[in-house]
């Protein structure tokens, strides 16, 4: 007899089909998960240390020679000729008379009168120059913490925004422009997620001498415009190191001053002075502050970090408790009614009065022209960018900068795509027969 045989030969190749078909989904299913090609590839991995290995992103990759270089000192490239068109439309409103700053602490000349408003001099937040905005120290709604986090995106930060997501709690993220550079699949999950997006510097370094503050806000405006897709319209100074010169550098800008009150000092550990029970106690200073009534009137900002495990340990750590302390933990655009986070109008944040009543996110939602006006005056006051200084890099749709097509993950989806039709059609045989 014939038959059985060639029925067992018939099974046992399309079993071993079966196998080399099941072995491809497998590794297909392995290669989702470390889809270091997406942001939501990327927002899947779970192992810090695989989060921090670098990959390549052409959407960014492919532009950086228009930027400073990455954790380098920036100043205006010498080829820029749109960011020295922006500077020549500037300067003029850029007060002459203010001294540039290159030291902390200050000089003992300075003058202890502080006509400057140097915050590293006395916390001053109230511009002394005319017409400049009012530093942003608090949320102004009662019992509100404005929630934000400094000098992301860490490349480890998917347990802490997976935690963030898990309470549906959204923050104010103030991005590095050189980790926005080197993470930018982690910045694109700030926008995701539904958090607001603020500006730092472009390496977290004090940075109140003039061509270091100019080319610096510019360059990490457009880097977060390529990675993300939005351009801010805040920022937050490194080391709270402002003056009134830089504060209206930054407004011509477009970018919003956003400062604190109180400070964990998660991001100072030394070793010393400052350990990490000291940035415990700090939380629980706070935290009892806000227990007491203290921010029943006008709520509070603190300085936190989104820096490093430490820093977003902690954050994790004293969630509850500041929960239950504030009435309302909101990001700082929402505590003011800030509805327009971006230059780019088709991204919106949610009044407060939604947030705290479960609408956490009307991202994507266009902003109705009046929806703003009686609201919030920080957004309508301030100058926004030009259409011509927003990056010409990253929107254009032209071919080279598409994203993906790494050659081993196409390998991986032609070999699935064979055995998939190779099982079928053995399949299909040996059922038939
Ligand atoms: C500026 O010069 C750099 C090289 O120094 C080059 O890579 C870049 O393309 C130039 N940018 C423009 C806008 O010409
Ligand atoms: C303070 O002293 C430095 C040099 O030591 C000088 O350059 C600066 O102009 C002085 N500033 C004032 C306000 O006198
Ligand atoms: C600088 O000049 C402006 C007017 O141009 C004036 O209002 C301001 O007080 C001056 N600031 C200092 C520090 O002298
Ligand atoms: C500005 O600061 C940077 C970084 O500290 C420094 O390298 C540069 O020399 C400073 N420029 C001026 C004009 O002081
Ligand atoms: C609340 O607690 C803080 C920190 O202990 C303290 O500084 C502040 O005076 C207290 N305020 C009131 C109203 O009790
Ligand atoms: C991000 O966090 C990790 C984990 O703590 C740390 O090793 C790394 O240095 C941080 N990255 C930056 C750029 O600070
Ligand atoms: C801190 O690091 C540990 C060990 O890698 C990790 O399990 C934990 O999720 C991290 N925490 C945060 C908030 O990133
Ligand atoms: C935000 O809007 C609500 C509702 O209109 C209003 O009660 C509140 O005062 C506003 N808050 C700020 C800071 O503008
Ligand atoms: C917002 O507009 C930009 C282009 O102007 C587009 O790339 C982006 O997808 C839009 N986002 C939403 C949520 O509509
Ligand atoms: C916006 O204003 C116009 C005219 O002032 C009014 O007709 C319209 O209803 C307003 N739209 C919204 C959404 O409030
Ligand atoms: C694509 O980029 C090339 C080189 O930068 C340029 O010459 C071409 O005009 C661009 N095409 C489109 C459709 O933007
Ligand atoms: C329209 C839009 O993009 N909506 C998104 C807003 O953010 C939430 C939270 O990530 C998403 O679930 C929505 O799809």
């Amino acid at each position: 007899m014939q038959l059985p045989l060639k029925d067992n030969r018939l099974h046992g190749l399309a079993i071993s089909f079966l196998v080399v078909f099941l072995l491809h989904l497998h590794a297909n299913a392995q290669s989702l998960s470390e889809d270091r090609t997406t942001e939501s590839g990327e927002a899947a991995i779970t192992d810090p240390n695989e989060e921090c290995s670098p990959y390549s992103y052409p959407l960014v990759g492919n532009h950086l020679n228009s930027f400073p270089p990455i954790w380098e000192a920036a100043s205006i490239l010498s080829n820029d000729s749109a960011a020295q068109t922006k500077w020549n439309s500037i300067s003029a409103s850029i007060p002459t008379n203010i001294s540039v700053k290159v030291t902390q602490p200050p000089p003992s000349n300075y003058s202890s009168d502080d006509p400057d408003c140097w915050w590293t001099a006395s916390t001053c937040t109230e511009p002394k120059l005319p017409g400049l905005l009012v530093d942003i120290t608090s949320a102004p709604e009662p019992s509100t913490l404005g929630y934000g986090f400094d000098d992301g995106p860490n490349c480890s930060h998917n347990a802490f925004y997976d935690f963030l997501q898990s309470q549906n709690q959204k923050a104010t993220l103030y991005y590095i422009g050189s980790n926005v550079a080197d993470w930018p699949l982690e910045a694109q999950r700030a926008l995701a997620d539904g958090h607001e997006i603020c500006a730092r510097e472009w390496l977290n370094h004090c940075m109140i001498n003039l061509s270091f503050s100019l080319s610096t806000g510019r360059y990490v405006m457009q880097m977060i415009k390529l990675a993300i897709g939005v351009t801010p319209t805040c920022w937050r100074p490194p080391y709270g190191d402002v003056d009134d010169r830089i504060r209206s550098i930054a407004e011509a800008l477009g970018l919003q001053t956003i400062m604190w009150k109180y400070d964990s000092q998660d991001a100072d550990i030394n070793g010393q002075s400052i350990t990490e029970q000291t940035v415990d106690t700090d939380y629980n200073n706070f935290i009892q502050t806000a227990s007491n009534g203290t921010f029943n009137s006008a709520g509070a900002i603190i300085l936190t970090h989104e820096l490093d495990n430490f820093t977003m340990s902690e954050a994790v750590k004293f969630y509850p408790q500041l929960k239950s302390s504030f009435q309302h933990i909101v990001p700082v655009g929402v505590s003011l009614n800030k509805t327009q986070p971006y230059v780019e109008t088709n991204y919106s944040l949610p009044t407060f009065e939604q947030y705290i009543a479960g609408t956490v996110t009307t991202n994507g939602t266009r902003v109705s022209p009046n929806s703003t006006t009686s609201s919030s005056s920080e957004s309508s006051t301030l100058p926004t960018l030009s259409s011509s200084s927003s990056p010409s890099a990253g929107n254009s749709g032209n071919g080279t900068s598409a994203p993906s097509s790494n050659a081993s993950n196409k390998l991986v989806d032609i070999d699935d795509r064979s055995a998939l039709m190779l099982g079928f059609i053995l399949l299909t045989c040996f059922y038939i027969r």
